[in-house]
């Protein structure tokens, strides 16, 4: 599909895919089946079952025995956030725009959370208890707290959520459970009540650092093998959490009636494995136990290949996780959603490629996108002139981190341990995963694989243009886009309409005038609160009670509730604010097409710096920015310089706050250190947090030279942005400041 017909997809579907269309929609089932979901924290295929002879994970195992293993299941992004933003969308983060770590995004308007369609057609949702979508509904909660869920999107979405707190057992329901104790944090913890979990393993169950697996690419010694080992400790106390939710199905007695799925939301949190897509970062396992009952639902052309103990190697992407659950619950995909359904009536001809990005990881820059077959793994590398091995302050609390630092340090690594620390990257890699699991060969330059690597390059522009990837338009221009002047849009009130009155009940229908939102309503009565449910269509409300609803658009504050009582005047309306629909400006502007067209000129040096010229003087500050990243890296000649010093010090009066960093940074790095650090200061005290993330960042690449303006540094550590402060302290910790 051209990116084109993608949009105008979309477009349509923004009227289409109202909520009340789905209500009545699901498609006849003889009796609808439960779903649970069990996922946990940063893990690759690290299971018995899945033929790691190191693991302990014998429930897992057994589910595995009873079910079905995907091999061949990746995310679209190797951390928490983008990761569980896509699953719980169907969408990639980067046509959504919620591709960067915890980045408090304004989806879109067709963006849903997945379980509203299955609310709508009746299923009880429930989430136990980590989202992690990037988008909130209040920019003072913690975009992975429980809380942070839209109040549309769950029946309950707290530590207590349950199947069991259903008020109708005969309901079917979507119960998803996060087991967090694999968790990147748990390697390093020294936390009493998890030191106590460990000390109950049995020695059968401990995992024996001598035995413990070593990656290629890190050094081989006691730290970097204790932290395997732990990690393979705490895998098996997930598995055993795992065998305690299973037991609660079968003692319910709902087995049987129940899709079970576990995965794990990005690869393991190690260095180079999370937040990196190389395999071990967006490779994960996946495992789904379907009951007897629905195996020729789940898979009409071959209902075999579903059946107990059995392997698919089909590639399965994180998107399409949503269309999956859908398909099985026999409800209509909705068509702006970008995955494709594996199993279900709706199941798709298995996908030739999976796609992964990594954007800004917590404080960090980077771009980078991968597109893999199942066999050949093409990555860009859209930063090559930023190293790999950037600090982000929270990883670099891993002891493997901070050995194979050390040991890089004192010039201890062999080729493939050190590469991880080149002061730039490559423009390209391409593995083969099926000889080199590890991708420590990279053959881009090998002429025997240029029809391979020129095949995965255009396919990989090619899914870009497609789905309109936006991570190319600097975050503090993407972030303006989508709340102008930092300004968090509010949802619109319901609007109230009585369709029939008599003495004792109203019909009463809900309306929100902002376009997007969906709407929760509940009704109390006899001083008691009712339970918060999707709005799908009329409802009645009797003498007595009283009806509350409240709006909430992603993205966007909730909008205030409106009461309403049988016989009161009905709440006064308000006229919607207005909500930016940057997606659709992007894309009628055209300039994703010419930021695509000057990125491919990376590596091409001095060649390219004509189209840097032309881009230059391009409307959009996106392309004014790379058009400076071009010019600042193309130009290594001191003489050469000369000509572009003037450029780049009238960028310095640029109205894009964005671009102003970039020419600062290349001045800086050119000599013409007072009038670059003197513009890096100045917007260091930018109200744009992202501006501020930028020019901190260019501080930090700057090293030593960025000490003349300590001072405004040392400030920077009370920015309000957590990001802002831990930059300044890396600065100041490696120019050797107290902090
Ligand atoms: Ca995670």
């Amino acid at each position: 599909m051209k990116r084109r017909e993608f949009v105008k997809g979309l477009v349509g579907m923004a009227m289409f895919c109202e909520i009340a269309e789905w209500s009545d929609a699901a498609m006849q089932l003889p009796e609808r089946p439960n779903f649970l979901w069990i996922t946990c924290e940063d893990m690759s295929p690290t299971l018995g079952c899945f033929g790691d002879p190191y693991a302990v994970t014998p429930n897992l195992d057994r589910l595995a025995a009873e079910g079905v293993r995907f091999i061949n299941v990746f995310t679209h992004s190797p951390v928490c956030a983008p990761s569980r933003s896509g699953v719980i969308t169907g969408m990639y983060p980067t046509t959504i725009g919620t591709h960067n770590m915890r980045c408090q995004a304004v989806p879109p308007p067709f963006v849903r959370c997945f379980t509203e369609y299955l609310r709508a057609a009746g299923y009880y949702c429930t989430n136990n208890a980590k989202t992690d979508y990037n988008f909130v509904h209040d920019p003072k909660i913690s975009t992975a707290s429980a809380a942070a869920a839209p109040l549309t999107a769950w029946d309950e979405s707290s530590p207590k959520a349950h199947w069991r707190n259903r008020p109708d057992p005969n309901q079917p329901f979507f119960a998803v459970f996060n087991i967090e104790v694999t968790h990147e944090s748990r390697i390093r913890s020294q936390e009493e009540g998890l030191l106590r979990q460990l000390a109950k393993l049995t020695d059968k169950e401990r995992h024996d650092p001598e035995k413990a697996p070593v990656p290629p690419y890190f050094p081989d010694t006691p730290v970097v093998r204790r932290d395997i080992a732990r990690h393979y400790d705490t895998v098996t106390l997930m598995d055993k959490r795992v065998g305690e939710i299973l037991r609660e199905l079968e003692e319910d007695g709902l087995a049987e009636n129940t899709i079970v799925w576990f995965w794990s939301d990005h690869g393991v949190g190690l260095p180079r494995a999370k937040r990196w897509v190389y395999d071990s970062g967006i490779r994960v396992p996946l495992i789904i136990r379907i009951p007897e009952k629905f195996r020729q639902w789940a898979c009409p052309d071959d209902p075999e290949r579903v059946k107990p103990g059995s392997v698919i190697d089909d590639l399965i992407a994180f998107v399409d996780f949503a269309p999956t659950m859908l398909s099985l619950a026999g409800i209509p995909i909705p068509k702006h959603m970008q995955g494709r359904a594996f199993l279900g009536p709706q199941k798709s001809p298995p996908r030739q490629f999976v796609y992964a990005a990594r954007d800004r990881m917590d404080e960090t820059y980077d771009i980078i996108r991968a597109v893999r077959d199942k066999r050949f793994k093409y990555i860009r590398n859209f930063a090559p002139h930023l190293p790999y091995a950037q600090e982000i302050e929270y990883a670099e609390e891993t002891p493997t981190l901070q050995e194979w630092r050390r040991l890089n340090s004192e010039g201890k690594l062999n080729d493939v341990q050190r590469f991880f620390f080149s002061p730039t990257k490559p423009v390209e890699e391409l593995y083969d995963t099926q000889t080199d699991p590890h991708e420590t060969r990279n053959l881009a330059n090998d002429p025997q694989y240029q029809p391979i690597l020129e095949k995965m390059r255009t396919e990989l522009f090619r899914w870009m243009k497609e789905t309109g990837d936006v991570g190319l338009i600097p975050e503090p221009e993407l972030a303006e886009m989508m709340r102008p002047n930092g300004k968090w849009q509010k949802t619109a009130k319901p609007h109230l309409i009585v369709l029939e009155q008599t003495e004792n009940n109203a019909t009463v229908e809900l309306r929100c005038p902002t376009e997007g939102a969906s709407i929760a309503y509940r009704i109390d009565a006899d001083g008691k609160q009712g339970r918060w449910q999707l709005y799908t269509k009329p409802v009645t409300v009797h003498k007595g009670e009283t009806l509350i609803a409240k709006a909430c658009r992603l993205g966007c504050l909730d909008s205030d509730e409106v009461a309403w009582r049988l016989g009161e005047q009905l709440p006064t309306t308000e006229t919607p604010e207005p909500i930016p629909d940057w997606r659709a400006e992007i894309d009628r502007s055209g300039v994703l097409e010419r930021l695509l067209a000057i990125k491919q000129l990376d590596g091409q040096g001095k060649a390219a710096l004509s189209a840097y010229e032309k881009g230059l003087k391009d409307e959009s500050p996106s392309v004014r920015y790379w058009a400076i990243v071009g010019i600042h890296h193309a130009v290594e000649d001191h003489t050469e310089r000369e000509k572009w010093r003037e450029v780049l010090l009238e960028a310095l009066n640029d109205p894009s706050p964005t671009v102003r960093v970039a020419a600062a940074h290349a001045l800086c790095d050119w000599g013409e250190l007072e009038k670059g650090l003197t513009v890096l200061a100045e917007l260091l005290r930018h109200q744009n947090e992202f501006v501020r993330l930028y020019a901190i960042n260019a501080l930090r690449h700057l090293g030593e030279k960025a000490r003349p303006i300590l001072p405004a540094i040392e400030k920077a550590l009370s920015d309000p942005s957590g990001y802002v402060q831990r930059v300044a302290r890396t600065i100041l910790k490696r120019l050797g400041e107290q902090t």
